[in-house]
């Protein structure tokens, strides 16, 4: 199956924009810093422009762990400290451009249980239910994790996915993971669109 089936990419009533984990803890200099992650930043921050002057919904999901997350390599997870709520690492770049009425939602904030989706154990599906959202364009950190999961999640319950594929980038932490990420999306039906599609 491929997603390539959208009458318009014209962004609509029915649209919302999701940006996954934009924080400086994956960013250069960050305790978890994605390789090229800030690259995402400039093509986010047109999305943002395009998406606010329709006055459509703009949603940011942070990663947000208590100090002894179970993903921690101290707690026998897979990552070194990261995105420890409150801290400065946790906050949500200040380059990126986001509203003040963008709606910020925290994932992983439960000590026992590791979550990539920005759907798990949250109220970002009430949320999108509530305005109306059949569509979301999803770009962020990282592409093989939480925009992954994300992706995968949102599809699920039904949502159509337009991926921004110039405001993603991957950790790979074996190489080729952002790549067989990107496969799986699409797979799933996700559209794979860049900055040119939005016209
Ligand atoms: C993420 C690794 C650990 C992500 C979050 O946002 O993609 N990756 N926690
Ligand atoms: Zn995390």
């Amino acid at each position: 199956m491929d997603g390539g089936k959208e009458k318009s990419l014209e962004p609509g009533r029915t649209d919302a924009l999701l940006i996954v984990d934009v924080q400086n803890d994956f960013l250069p200099g960050g305790s978890l810093a994605v390789p090229h992650g800030e690259e995402v930043i400039p093509p986010l921050n047109t999305y943002i422009q395009e998406f606010h002057r329709r006055h459509l919904p703009i949603v940011a999901t942070r990663d947000w762990h208590p100090e002894k997350h179970c993903s921690f390599q101290s707690q026998g997870g897979a990552w070194p400290p990261h995105c420890v709520q409150e801290t400065e690492g946790a906050r949500i770049s200040p380059e990126l451009q986001l509203p003040k009425d963008a709606i910020l939602i925290a994932k992983g904030a439960q000590k026992d249980k590791d979550a990539y989706s920005g759907f798990q154990d949250t109220e970002l599906e009430s949320f999108l239910r509530r305005w109306g959202i059949g569509r979301l364009f999803i770009g962020g950190l990282a592409t093989d994790y939480c925009v992954l999961k994300t992706v995968l999640d949102a599809l699920e319950r039904r949502f159509r996915v337009c991926l921004l594929s110039d405001a993603i980038r991957a950790v790979d932490v074996r190489p080729g993971d952002g790549k067989r990420a990107l496969d799986e999306m699409r797979k799933a039906g996700a559209h794979i669109i860049t900055l040119e599609h939005l016209s």
